[in-house]
């Protein structure tokens, strides 16, 4: 068993969706751990493991994730928790308004501790922010981002929707080959 340790619920719903597809049941554990200000999701999740690597048993899994928008020099990046619980969605239009450029794009990083060891998955995906919000699914700052090649915001997807799109879904996949690689 894996415990997902998230104070986020829509994260430990998209990936419970996805793991559990492929017959793989996580468990969430609602706790918070420090979060480093770092310049990289990376630094972010592997200083968390160093603080619940001894308060966690077993198997767990952290998500680090964040929104980088380009014309904003990719704020708010490793702050999108900060900025989305002092600016939010609208914060982000209005920083936007009257940019034509509105190229963005989603990042996830996991850390899983496996073994005792730590394993970490990345996953992307380029969009774009909309003009407005959209949408009532999702979380965060889903109602604001259009995957490329989508007319509609994650917010206005089902969770298996927004997995087949989205940056934890594509953390997720590389998380599942490296599961499965690793089974006896
Ligand atoms: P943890 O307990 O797992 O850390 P968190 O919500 O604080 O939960 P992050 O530190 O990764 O998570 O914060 C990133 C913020 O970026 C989060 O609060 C959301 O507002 C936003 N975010 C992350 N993933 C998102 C997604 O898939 N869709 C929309 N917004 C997302």
């Amino acid at each position: 068993m894996i415990r997902f340790v998230t104070t986020n619920e829509g994260k430990f719903q998209e990936v419970f969706d996805k793991l559990l597809g492929h017959g793989i049941r996580i468990e969430r554990v609602d706790r918070a751990y420090p979060e480093i200000q770092a310049d990289s999701l990376e630094k972010i999740v592997r200083f968390g493991a160093t603080e619940l690597d001894d308060q966690v048993p077993g198997d767990y899994l952290i998500d680090d994730s964040g929104l980088f928008v380009d014309a904003l020099g990719g704020f708010p990046g490793p702050y999108s928790s900060y900025a989305f619980k002092r600016l939010g969605c609208a914060g982000i239009l209005k920083l936007l308004a009257g940019v034509p450029r509105r190229s963005a794009s989603f990042l996830t990083v996991f850390l899983l501790r496996k073994g005792g060891e730590h394993h970490t998955f990345r996953g992307e995906v380029p969009g774009t922010i909309a003009d407005g919000e959209r949408g009532k699914g999702g979380f965060g700052f889903d109602p604001i981002f259009l995957p490329e090649g989508e007319t509609r915001t994650f917010a206005e997807m089902s969770v298996t929707e927004k997995n087949r799109h989205s940056h934890r879904g594509r953390a997720a996949d590389e998380l599942l080959r490296f599961l499965v690689r690793s089974q006896p």
